[in-house]
């Protein structure tokens, strides 16, 4: 099990190295938010012993475990719910604001139109010629994110969001895809840009995944 800083454990977040999860992972460390990560295994084995799917009958990561019991699960929603936790660190614009709306926008985005066609392309069972269809898809929408991309820090601006820990959490999946990156530089110096940040970095040695 892997411990980010531990303020005063009672919220926990449930990951998988280098899963979607990572991207909370990152909101965790990005805000310093106090909670305990804890590791599901691909068995859907808990450090217990005890099977996930009790906790969470979904079976998949990310989940979040509030103070009270109450669990919370779907990534965007788990990264918009973590970002509210620390309003002054910015992750995520004001309620009721445009600028917010954008950055559902852009969750949903690359929850349905990346992060949902890259899944997959992990599965063993997958067709080639599938798999072949989908990364065409990709690469249609990572021309989208490259003109989002040009000019700027982050997805938004200079300002790092929830989306850009989303976009970086599954981006960094192009590499085990061998997907070269080389047509679309704006977002491979946002992969860089990011990867260096402070929260990404912690996040990374949390879950002894590498850059
Ligand atoms: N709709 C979910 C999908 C989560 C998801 O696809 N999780 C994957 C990791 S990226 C997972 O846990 N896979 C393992 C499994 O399903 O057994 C979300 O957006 O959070």
């Amino acid at each position: 099990m892997g411990r980010a800083k531990v303020y005063g454990v009672a919220m926990k977040l449930y990951y998988m190295p280098g899963a979607c999860s990572f991207a909370p992972h990152v909101i965790v460390h990005e805000a310093a938010i106090s909670l305990q990560p804890v590791m599901v295994g691909r068995d859907k084995k808990l450090p217990d012993g005890s099977d996930y799917r009790d906790l969470n009958p979904k079976g998949y990561v990310p989940a979040l475990m509030l103070d009270d019991g109450t669990l919370l699960t779907e990534a965007s929603v788990v990264l918009q719910y973590l970002a509210d936790l620390k309003p002054e660190r910015k992750l995520i614009p004001p309620h009721g604001t445009m600028e917010r709306y954008r950055v559902l926008e852009l969750l949903t985005f690359i929850s349905s139109e990346i992060h949902k066609n890259f899944s997959p392309l992990f599965g063993p069972r997958t067709p080639e010629d599938y798999k072949n269809q989908l990364k065409e898809t990709l690469a249609g929408r990572f021309g989208l994110l490259e003109r989002a991309l040009v000019g700027k820090q982050y997805l938004t601006g200079d300002q790092f969001t929830v989306a850009d820990a989303y976009l970086y959490t599954v981006m960094r999946w192009t590499k085990p895809m061998n997907i070269d990156l080389t047509p679309w530089p704006a977002i491979q110096a946002f992969m860089a840009r990011t990867a260096a940040r402070p929260g990404v970095l912690a996040a990374l040695e949390a879950e002894k995944v590498k850059r």
